[in-house]
């Protein structure tokens, strides 16, 4: 049975496993075999950094820039996949370390600014309206490195630069508390949700909920997803997992705490999130443990566990529900969904 939901992950998901620790252990894989692996794996899009579409973005002019992002829509045609989003990867220029569009470095920010709008015609060649920003590098990892005040003015300057330049992008803030950085600024659906309500364009900014960064922020990702969907405002999720408060994982849907993954389930299903339209995506790394053969492996299983919840979250008696919470006897409640979930 189609659960009537559609899936997307990043090229990043596919990895050859280095750490801040210690070097690569599996060899690379072309872009072109990850792509084709979509459709083996159950999946229809692609989340993109600006830089998967067009590589050696840095130098390239505007034309280059549309002309590289045509062929690879071409690429993803062939393969029957569309582009759910495209990311501009700031974090790995130089002049991405203070952060792109709060550096301190003036031209530093301009350099950011540029770079988004080259992001947003690149979505546009690839026909997504969507851009997501994760903030990576914009925080501190001392607070008295910048005007917490300024930065966030700078941030508002960026996305209203976006939304000026390219009139039908959409922008989907991805927030995250800390790493790479100490503090991230906008580290919350909230504060995401806040940012856009200040811009020049509300309706064009909303936000992508990534489990484990909720995680992170000590907030549970299903209340992150509700209090979004609550404003019109969830445009996409990375589900993960997250094993407690350390760096962040990005461990297979469901494998750290079944029970909190089925919640997110439910919240989707609660919000009616396959008639959005909008993608599942996933943000999941194989374990560095993994063999060459098998590092795909986290993604078809997130998938299946995804789905898996999906039958489980439908087939909840609706009756006892009802009944538990009339009687306000939610310890019932708890162990019908603890017997739901085990098979009983
Ligand atoms: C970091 C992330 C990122 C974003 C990606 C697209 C590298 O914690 O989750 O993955 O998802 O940049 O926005
Ligand atoms: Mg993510």
């Amino acid at each position: 049975m189609s659960s009537g939901y559609c899936f997307s992950f990043g090229p990043w998901n596919i990895s050859e496993g280095a750490d801040p620790f210690g070097p690569t252990v599996r060899p690379s894989v072309a872009f072109a075999e990850k792509l084709r692996l979509y459709k083996e794996l159950g999946f229809d899009a692609v989340q993109m950094h600006d830089d998967d579409a067009v590589p050696e973005i840095e130098g390239k002019s505007a034309a280059q820039v549309e002309k590289d992002a045509a062929e690879m829509k071409r690429m993803l045609d062939d393969e029957g996949l569309v582009a759910e989003f495209v990311a501009p990867r700031l974090w790995e220029d130089p002049r991405g370390v203070d952060g792109g569009y709060t550096a301190n470095d003036p031209e530093c920010r301009v350099w950011a600014i540029d770079r988004s709008k080259r992001t947003c015609d690149i979505a546009d060649v690839l026909g997504t309206k969507m851009i997501v920003l994760w903030l990576a590098r914009e925080g501190t990892y001392i607070r008295e490195a910048k005007n917490a005040i300024q930065a966030h003015r700078h941030l508002l300057d960026a996305i209203n630069a976006m939304l000026a330049h390219n009139p039908r992008v959409e922008i989907a803030i991805e927030p995250k508390p800390n790493e790479p950085m100490d503090q991230a600024y906008i580290p919350s659906i909230g504060h995401a949700i806040a940012l856009g309500q200040m811009t020049d364009d509300p309706a064009r900014v909303g936000g992508l909920i990534e489990t484990a960064h909720s995680l992170l922020a000590g907030l549970d990702a299903s209340d992150d997803m509700a209090f979004a969907m609550a404003a019109g405002k969830l445009w996409s999720v990375h589900l993960n997992d997250q094993n407690g408060l350390k760096y962040d994982q990005d461990k297979s849907f469901g494998s750290a705490n079944l029970r909190a993954a089925y919640n997110q389930v439910r919240v989707l299903e609660l919000g009616d999130y396959p008639q959005t339209g909008r993608y599942v995506g996933l943000d999941v790394k194989a374990m560095r443990t993994q063999k060459a053969d098998v590092a795909h492996k986290h993604l078809a299983n997130s998938k299946a566990v995804f789905e898996r919840l999906v039958e489980k979250v439908r087939s909840f008696p609706a009756d006892i529900e009802e009944q538990c919470r009339a009687s306000r006897d939610y310890e019932a409640l708890e162990m019908a969904v603890l017997d739901h979930l085990l098979g009983k």
